[in-house]
């Protein structure tokens, strides 16, 4: 069943506060007839922050919120009395979260750490009071600076899963068999594609205490770059991790399948080529040990044959992510 409630994406429409504008203004007091300018200055207007939470794992909070406007700073007036600050808005995000440009998706930032503020729009500032432009020349100043105006732009929030390895594989591959057979989550398995529709996060225990996050993501299929399937979507949850376990079942044409999955990442985003890559075999209880053992593969990657339901090969596949983690290449 696809999980409604796992929002990845969210689109709005964002503005942060105009500047308030200065003030112009000149003192009276009863015995002073010509007083000096006195106008204050405008306040700033309110910022749009972006707030790390980790306890929100998507943009669902977010799912009805179509427009945010940060408060205006209030003008500036009399009395040298400067005009209130517009209020901040911040919006809590999940870590992993990456707020772009809807119009151009030029990349603004990134979201990976509890409770880090980072400023997505930032307010006007408030306008100059004309108690600023008095001069030798000019006594009696009228002149007062507007505030600069807010800045408003359609933003696009994506979350990126954040772990360390993330399963690429076709429907079926058996990765979130592999999941939930090395960590407590508890995916949904079925013995049809496309049983997994949004991403799963599992912390793997290693040795001593030690542990690393796995991501598995909805199956992949040829055409899934352009479109097709799930994959597309998803696929974004896979450029974080530092490396990537290519699942693929010892009854399909390994080394085909293996090209193909290449082929779609590389259509996604090339650099997704440049990290480091592990095989596993998956299945590998389908074939006689006669059989596994003659298996043979012509890989430049390291390749480990894998049975998540009779345990073959998983502390060896562990050893070899633990490694690669921690390795430079
Ligand atoms: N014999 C055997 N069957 C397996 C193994 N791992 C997974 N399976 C079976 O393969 C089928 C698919 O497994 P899933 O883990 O749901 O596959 P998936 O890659 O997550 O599939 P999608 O979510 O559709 O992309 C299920 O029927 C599993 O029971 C294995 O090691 N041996
Ligand atoms: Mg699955």
């Amino acid at each position: 069943m696809s999980n409604p409630n796992f929002i990845d994406h969210i689109k709005i429409f964002c503005k942060s506060g105009n500047g308030g504008s200065g003030s112009s203004s000149f003192r009276r007091e009863k015995f002073v007839p010509k007083g000096g300018p006195d106008g204050g200055d405008g306040g700033k207007g309110g910022d749009i922050i972006l707030k790390g939470n980790s306890q929100l794992w998507t943009l669902l909070h977010l799912r009805y919120t179509k427009h945010i406007k940060a408060e205006n700073g209030e003008n500036g007036l009399g009395s040298k009395k400067h005009g209130k600050n517009g209020k901040d808005i911040i919006i809590e995000v999940p870590l992993g979260t990456v707020a772009k440009s809807a119009e151009n998706d030029n990349n603004y930032l990134e979201i990976l750490n509890h409770n880090e503020e980072k400023t997505l729009l930032k307010g006007g500032i408030g306008g100059l009071g004309n108690v600023h432009f008095k001069s030798s020349t000019k006594q009696a100043p009228h002149y007062s600076q507007p505030g600069m105006k807010g800045v408003e732009e359609w933003i696009n929030l994506e979350l990126k899963v954040l772990a360390d390895v993330g399963l690429v594989g076709f429907p079926n591959a058996g990765k979130s068999t592999l999941l939930s057979s090395i960590s407590k989550a508890k995916p949904k398995i079925g013995n049809y594609p496309f049983t997994t529709l949004t991403p799963n996060l599992g912390v793997v225990a290693y040795r001593d205490n030690l542990s690393f996050i796995m991501a598995d993501i909805p199956g992949i299929i040829e055409g899934a770059s352009k479109g097709k399937g799930l994959g597309i979507r998803f696929l974004r949850h896979i450029e974080r991790n530092s490396i990537l376990l290519f699942m693929i079942p010892i009854e399909s044409e390994i080394q085909k399948e293996f090209k193909l999955l290449l082929k779609e990442l590389k259509n996604y985003n090339k650099e997704l080529l440049e990290k480091k890559i592990i095989i596993a075999v998956t299945k590998s209880d389908l074939v006689s040990r006669e059989e596994l053992n003659n298996l043979k593969t012509n890989f430049n990657e390291e390749v480990i044959k894998i049975s998540s339901i009779t345990g073959y090969g998983l502390d060896e596949l562990k050893d070899a992510i633990w490694n690669k983690i921690n390795s430079n290449k």
